[in-house]
């Protein structure tokens, strides 16, 4: 298959190599274009991988069959907005990142959008990507044109398991979502890694509480127990992560706190409905980010 991955970041190198491995027909695509895209990468077990991958070719991408997008959530309208008239109209694009509501962001368009979520832990050591952990990606259909493409997921499982088909990806979303409004805000405040939340159950319930709600509002049926019981279960077998939001956040990067509990807020606001806690939670990170991004653009 010939394949584009747009963002050529820790996971992006991962899903490149495996999909070239599988001897499908790769390039990446980076903002500020490279002769090639030097991928190394080393798994779990040891094993490495160690290529010059090409990339830019517009041609490459004119006849691409996937663009899979595996930049942040904040970069993702405006990179995917500048490919759209370069892409095939049958052109699947699959995103694939933290929190909700890129898909809105896009410029109106008839290609098929499928969106996921994933597991796989994967950080940069110097210029090597260490894939840490496995993990399992879910994908699914977000605009009717997708539809048909359930075959993706057993092309891309091949490449990297586990990928799981979801003809309705919101709900599985949602639950992501939900993980996301926990753990990356209050790894963030707290400095902390995943585990170390274990000391603040109280805490966990009143967001827990404020997204069990939202999401009964959206139309899918959880309770704050259950989430409550799924999130603690993600910070146990996550323990040792630092979040991406606490290593933006340490490397003052933009954090994707806007399509996280950003999102969370915009979808109660349209019911009528207030979140005190995530809302809190929502303004000290962007205190947080504004320092460091005030500074940066040298403004007192
Ligand atoms: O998705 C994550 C993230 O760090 O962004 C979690 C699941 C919280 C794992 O660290």
């Amino acid at each position: 298959m010939k394949i584009t991955i747009l963002g050529c970041g820790a996971l992006g190198q991962l899903w490149l190599s495996r999909l070239y491995r599988q001897g499908h027909d790769v390039q990446g695509w980076l903002r500020v274009p490279q002769p090639f895209c030097a991928v190394n990468v080393i798994e779990p077990e040891g094993d490495s991988f160690n290529r010059n991958l090409p990339t830019n070719d517009p041609e490459h991408l004119a006849q691409s069959e996937l663009l899979l997008v595996t930049l942040k959530a904040w970069q993702v309208s405006g990179a995917v907005g500048a490919l759209l008239p370069k892409l095939n109209p049958r052109c699947a694009i699959l995103l694939l990142h933290n929190g909700m509501g890129t898909q809105d962001e896009l410029p109106p368009n008839n290609l098929p959008i499928l969106q996921g979520t994933t597991t796989h832990a994967a950080r940069h050591d110097g210029s090597t990507i260490v894939h840490v952990a496995g993990g399992t990606t879910h994908i699914g259909p977000t605009s009717p044109a997708a539809q048909p493409l359930s075959h993706l997921a057993e092309v891309l499982h091949q490449a990297l398991p586990d990928v799981a088909w979801h003809n309705n990806i919101a709900s599985a979303n949602w639950r992501k979502l939900a993980v996301n409004c926990v753990i990356n805000p209050l790894t963030a405040l707290y400095d902390c890694r995943n585990g170390d939340l274990q000391r603040y159950p109280e805490q966990i319930e009143a967001v827990c509480r404020e997204v069990a709600g939202v999401m009964e509002m959206e139309g899918y049926h959880t309770s704050c127990e259950g989430l409550m019981q799924y999130i603690m279960e993600v910070i146990q077998s996550t323990a040792d992560n630092v979040s991406s939001m606490l290593q933006d956040i340490r490397s003052q990067r933009h954090t994707e706190i806007d399509y996280i509990t950003g999102y969370l807020l915009r979808r109660a606001r349209s019911h009528g409905v207030t979140l005190p806690e995530n809302a809190r939670l929502f303004e000290l990170i962007k205190r947080k980010e504004n320092e460091y991004e005030r500074i940066g653009a040298g403004l007192p």
